[in-house]
């Protein structure tokens, strides 16, 4: 995986200070995308009551989810021990299979583009690609 460069991470700073006021809701459509795209994924969630988009759960847990989001964006110069305790949870807890998290930043990475095309340039697009596979990588840590 190529790193993130200093640019790079300006770029995704710049990128999600714009953007975060509306993180549950890309959350929301990224995750929800996830489930039908992928119904693979809906495994580790078979205890909610409602997996449809637009559901309570999807709603609560999109949200959840771009919180750890915004945590990796403030911890972009070591996410390996930022992230170690949601890596752990996920590994130890969860079971989630980490080719998931490869996943859901691609679900991500749509809803991001289709939310904001004029802000979504080729520089920011390369910049949040590499910033989220470091996330997924970072995430897979104590799967070793
Ligand atoms: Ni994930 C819980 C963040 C990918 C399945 N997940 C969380 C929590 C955060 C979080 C934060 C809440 C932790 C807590 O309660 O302390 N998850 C993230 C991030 C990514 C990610 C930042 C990747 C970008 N999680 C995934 C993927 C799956 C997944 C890809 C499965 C396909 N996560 C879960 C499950 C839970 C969870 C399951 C518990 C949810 C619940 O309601 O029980």
């Amino acid at each position: 995986m190529t790193s993130l460069t200093a640019k790079d991470k300006d770029t995704v700073k710049a990128f999600w200070a714009k953007i975060s006021p509306n993180a549950a809701a890309i959350g929301e459509d990224a995750l929800a995308r996830m489930l039908v795209v992928y119904p693979q994924t809906k495994t580790y969630f078979s205890h909610w009551k409602d997996l449809s988009p637009g559901s309570g759960p999807v709603k609560n847990h999109g949200a959840t989810v771009m919180g750890g989001v915004a945590d990796a964006v403030a911890k972009i110069d070591n996410l390996t021990a930022g992230l170690l305790d949601l890596s752990e949870l996920h590994a130890f807890t969860l079971r989630v299979d980490p080719a998931n998290f490869k996943i859901l930043a691609h679900n991500i990475l749509v809803v991001l583009a289709i939310t904001f095309p004029s802000d979504f340039t080729p520089e920011v697009h390369v910049a949040m690609d590499k910033f989220l596979a470091a996330v997924a990588l970072a995430l897979s840590e104590k799967y070793r």
